[in-house]
């Protein structure tokens, strides 16, 4: 038995604000979706993050559902779970992978939390933020308890886990049950593999490059997917990359040698299919910006889909603070400062946020604001709180709804398939 596992495919991101980019998600997916049937796998994971947000465009929701109903006319189901981007978190609401139920996609939820494929027990659960970590870890019990009936498991969560996530992480190692065969993991976007319990973790990844601080990762371990072969005593894995239609190229220039330095540029994207997104670093200015920003725009902006400069001045130095009785590092002063207002996830937003920005990772500190929003204020302009249990139930009405529909698709579309 082998199977496909993928994640954080981000239908429908804009980055940058640009449809290239829009399109270039749809155009790596579609990829994607080639290759697993390719690979000849019996069915597919998708660990969440499916969709950039959890209301897609028509685009978005087209773009997937051309790819579904390639794997079903494979004979390949596929099962999904809601990640961050893509979750419900207002009552009442439904994440939209919802839709696709009648078309077969078999949706992880905190109602079906688990489905038989073949001997394979696969059972999961949407993202949870930290603060229902709480919850989270006892439907974890819950799965474990189950999934101890059957020889192989599979568990699929788009969470983070302290190990491999370096802030905001709403699981300990600790927390994850250790009797399943593999982790089907969503959420990092790096590729990441590991040993846990007798069995194997994985996040596949994102399929592409959704931040820029991804590229480094992306240059080593490629973007895709992984083919997980279960009938041996332990998962094999094996790595399926897929390329991203568009370049990113990162340089450094010297303010000085400016004119040598994009010359090398040109030479390198000149015959390029696909226009480049360029991330410079311009070292030792010592005048206009605007002025080297029009220069650089005029040589190198047909041949690039987007420039994105930052500029260093010549005397550009690192601001360091000190205090008379002893040095404190700025971790402590900001905890100090905020001191007053007696709230700690305030002040662990300000040292992360200080952290993050020190580091130049700013996309990755939007990320957090957004999550940090998310969380505190969920139903800011519906003025309801997060209640799982009522989301529960409004998706029990929709399953018992199509059911009987769904069962008679299900059986025509995957016959064989599903014995
Ligand atoms: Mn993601």
């Amino acid at each position: 038995m082998k199977f496909a596992h993928l994640a954080d495919t981000h239908l429908g991101y804009r980055q940058f604000g640009l449809i290239e980019r829009e399109k270039d998600f749809y155009e790596v997916f579609g990829k994607v979706i080639d290759k697993i049937i390719e690979e000849k796998v019996d069915f597919v994971i998708h660990s969440g993050d499916l969709f950039e947000t959890a209301k897609p465009s028509p685009l978005a929701l087209l773009e997937f559902q051309k790819g579904l109903l390639k794997l079903k006319g494979a004979g390949i189901p596929m099962y999904a779970i809601a990640g961050n981007h893509d979750s419900a978190i207002r009552k009442g609401s439904i994440p939209p992978q919802v839709i696709f139920k009648k078309m077969g996609l078999k949706v992880i939820s905190p109602i079906n939390t688990n489905y038989m494929q073949g001997d394979i027990f696969i059972a999961g659960l949407p993202y949870f933020p930290a603060s229902k970590s709480k919850v989270l870890k006892s439907k974890l019990a819950e799965l474990s308890k189950k999934a101890a009936d059957y020889e192989k498991s599979i568990l699929v969560l788009h969470q983070g886990i302290d190990n491999y996530f370096d802030y905001q992480y709403e699981l300990e190692t600790g927390d994850i049950p250790d009797n399943f065969t593999y982790y089907a993991l969503g959420h990092i976007h790096k590729y990441t593999v590991s040993d846990f319990g007798n069995g194997k973790l994985v996040y596949p990844g994102s399929t592409e490059v959704w931040k820029t601080d991804e590229l480094d990762d992306c240059r080593e371990n490629g973007k895709g997917f992984v083919v997980v072969d279960l009938d041996g005593q332990k998962p094999v894995i094996k790595r399926v990359k897929v390329d991203i239609p568009r370049e990113f190229i990162k340089r450094s220039l010297d303010y000085n040698n400016l004119e040598s330095g994009i010359l090398g540029i040109k030479e390198t994207i000149k015959d390029f299919e696909k226009e480049p997104i360029l991330i410079l670093d311009i070292n030792n200015v010592d005048s206009d910006t605007s002025v080297i920003y029009d220069i650089i725009n005029r040589e190198l902006g047909d041949l690039s889909l987007m420039i994105r400069p930052k500029f260093h001045p010549i005397d550009e130095e690192i601001i360091t603070i000190e205090r008379e009785d002893s040095p404190i590092g700025p971790e402590q002063l900001i905890n100090e400062k905020l001191e007053e207002y007696g709230n700690d996830d305030v002040k662990k937003l300000a040292v992360d946020i200080y952290s993050l920005l020190s580091k130049d990772k700013t996309e990755d500190c939007e990320e957090l604001i957004d999550q940090y929003f998310i969380e505190h204020y969920p139903a800011v302009d519906e003025n309801e709180d997060i209640k799982l249990d009522e989301i529960e139930d409004e998706e029990v009405e929709i399953s018992e709804e199509t059911s009987e529909e769904e069962k008679k698709d299900v059986q025509v579309t995957f016959k064989g398939a599903l014995e």
